[in-house]
């Protein structure tokens, strides 16, 4: 745990104070575990990263998942992804850098960041349950050009635990959105991660600094506890 004082029941140790969450307004948000940031040949690959670094996110995250599951708390998954005719897809994204595939090209899992393809999809890991929202999104951030905002404003939710890959683009967009919008964010530091280290670090860091200017961070463990006892 990120605090090493002893937890009160029911408050998540999160940096940079405790919080205590109404957890029926409280919704599980796990961002792009997809197929083509986390596995070779898919999107994340074809930008030049390792993307073995994203994998230590995966079982924190089904831990968390697992608890929301069974306590019934909302749970909604985000997917990165575009039209199969790109027309939800500015060229300026297209177009940019030089990967080794660009966005709609056909690769091993089907054709990259295109809805749809095998690549696109959730990996089995963390596979959504047909009772669980899925949100394809066009953008980095889950609440542009989505009906995130809709869903949240249906189920009551007031917070968010959120999670995924990568630390410094999805996650940290989501959280900003998310704040501006009234959102409180507690950010899963080890169901995050990066394919820079360094950036995973800095951006927890960028969430949790001046106060907790975008919003608090806590690892798994800490956010298991608290939701041990205030799901009761
Ligand atoms: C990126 C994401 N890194 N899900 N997308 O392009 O963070």
């Amino acid at each position: 745990m990120l605090n090493s004082a002893k937890p009160t029941p029911g408050v998540i140790s999160a940096e940079p104070e405790p919080i205590k969450l109404d957890w029926p307004a409280t919704a599980l948000l796990i961002i792009d575990m997809q197929r083509d940031f986390m596995e070779p040949g898919g999107f994340g690959e074809t930008l030049g990263n390792d993307v073995s670094q994203l994998a230590r996110a995966v079982n924190p995250i089904g831990a968390v998942l697992k608890a929301a599951r069974d306590t019934g708390m909302l749970v909604i998954h985000t997917r990165e992804g575009h039209l199969p005719d790109l027309s939800d897809a500015p060229p300026a994204k297209v177009e940019r850098g030089a990967p080794s595939l660009r966005i709609g090209d056909p690769g091993p899992m089907g054709r990259i960041l295109i809805r749809g393809e095998a690549g696109h999809d959730i990996i089995p890991e963390l596979y959504p349950l047909d009772s669980e929202v899925v949100i394809d999104k066009p953008g980095k951030g889950a609440f542009y050009a989505t009906e995130l905002t809709d869903v949240l404003e249906k189920y009551g939710i007031e917070n968010l635990l959120v999670c995924g890959v990568t630390t410094e683009v999805c996650v940290n967009t989501t959280v900003r959105e998310a704040n501006d919008r009234g959102y409180r964010c507690v950010v899963i530091s080890d169901g995050c991660a990066s394919y820079f280290p360094e950036f995973h670090e800095m951006g927890l860091k960028m969430i949790k600094a001046q106060g907790g200017i975008f919003g608090w961070v806590a690892d798994s463990a800490a956010v298991l506890e608290a939701m041990k006892v205030s799901t009761t």
